[in-house]
């Protein structure tokens, strides 16, 4: 019997720097029950999507860096979500700003969650690859401060059993990481859903800012072939604040084709009916892990943070 999951990507456009969470929740309300109607199971809504993407933005006051953060999940402005998912009986993933205290200590990290039919948290994932910076950069048009605003993910990239397959998370810049699709992979995932705030212009490399669209496809696609999984990325997308930020959410097969994809940069739902079952064409045969991996030869990937000089070099010699 296959395992078809009728799957929703759930694009938002801009959310504004103003706009209450309950403005927020209410516009992703509207679009489960748009893909409850149309037979979806389970919902993707994108990275940080109850704020404005406050990192584009400078702060030094911690309690209003923190106004941006849930310190429950779900809070009395969320629960809204969770109880119209419950009665909907839909499962969904959710980006926002973890507030957290652990050991006495008040940590902050960009997480996701996933919420089962019964509106149960039944995964969380925090955000590893922090982009960006920790100090305000006056040459910036506007700032990329997650470095500053949120500590590196310590849940490492977990697969959980859930929906009847394999199902894993990353968020945002993480998904330009090989690592991050591959640890996974092996894991046997067969979706991994994430979502994304990307800004079509990046001023470390402006003579970039045309491929931001090219290139964020191309590691869905690649990461998605690479492992043999479904993958659903959701953009916020739209002019918000001043600030382009990138659209064509998408849902990609195991072979890495695009099956479904967003046309504009506003609240928007596609689906796609996924054959989790359709992963074993790819993870059976030409990546095939056990069969093909030679993990003894992978060792600089999780020996070295940075670059080692190459053969031949005047550091290798040095250091010979
Ligand atoms: N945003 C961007 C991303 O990785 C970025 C940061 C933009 C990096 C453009 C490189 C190029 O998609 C987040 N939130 O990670």
């Amino acid at each position: 019997m296959s395992r078809v999951l009728t799957l929703a990507a759930a694009q938002l456009g801009p959310i504004a720097r103003d706009e209450p969470r309950t403005s927020a929740v209410q516009r992703m309300i509207g679009l489960l029950r748009q893909a409850k109607a149309a037979g979806a199971q389970l919902v993707v809504f994108p990275e940080l999507a109850l704020t404005s993407f406050f990192p584009r933005w400078y702060f030094t006051d911690q309690a209003q860096i923190d106004s941006f953060f849930e310190p429950e999940m779900p809070g009395p402005e969320t629960r809204p979500l969770f109880e119209e998912a419950a009665s909907l009986e839909v499962g969904f993933y959710l980006g926002y700003a973890e507030l957290t205290e652990e050991a006495g200590v008040r940590r902050h990290f960009n997480t996701s969650i996933l919420v089962d039919a019964g509106g149960r948290i039944v995964g969380k994932y925090r955000k590893v690859h922090l982009p960006g910076h920790s100090e305000y950069e006056a040459w910036r048009p506007f700032q990329h401060l997650e470095k500053r605003y949120f500590e590196v993910g310590n849940l490492g990239f977990p697969v959980y059993r859930a929906f009847g397959g394999n199902l894993g998370m990353c968020i945002c810049n993480d998904r330009r990481w090989p690592e991050t699709f591959r640890v996974m992979g092996l894991q046997g995932v067969e979706l991994v859903m994430l979502g994304y705030n990307t800004p079509t212009h990046y001023p470390p490399a402006p003579e970039h800012d045309h491929l931001q669209c090219f290139h964020n496809h191309l590691v869905l696609q690649a990461g998605a072939y690479q492992n043999g999984t479904w993958v659903v990325a959701v953009a916020k997308a739209g002019r918000e604040e001043g600030c382009d930020l990138i659209g064509q959410s998408c849902i990609v097969a195991p072979t890495g084709e695009i099956v479904a994809q967003c046309s504009t940069l506003q609240d928007e739902l596609i689906l796609a009916r996924c054959d989790l079952d359709r992963c074993r064409e790819i993870q059976q045969n030409i990546f095939n892990f056990a069969l093909h991996r030679n993990p003894e030869s992978y060792r600089l990937i999780t020996d070295t943070r940075g670059v080692v000089a190459p053969i031949g070099s005047p550091q290798q010699q040095h250091e010979a």
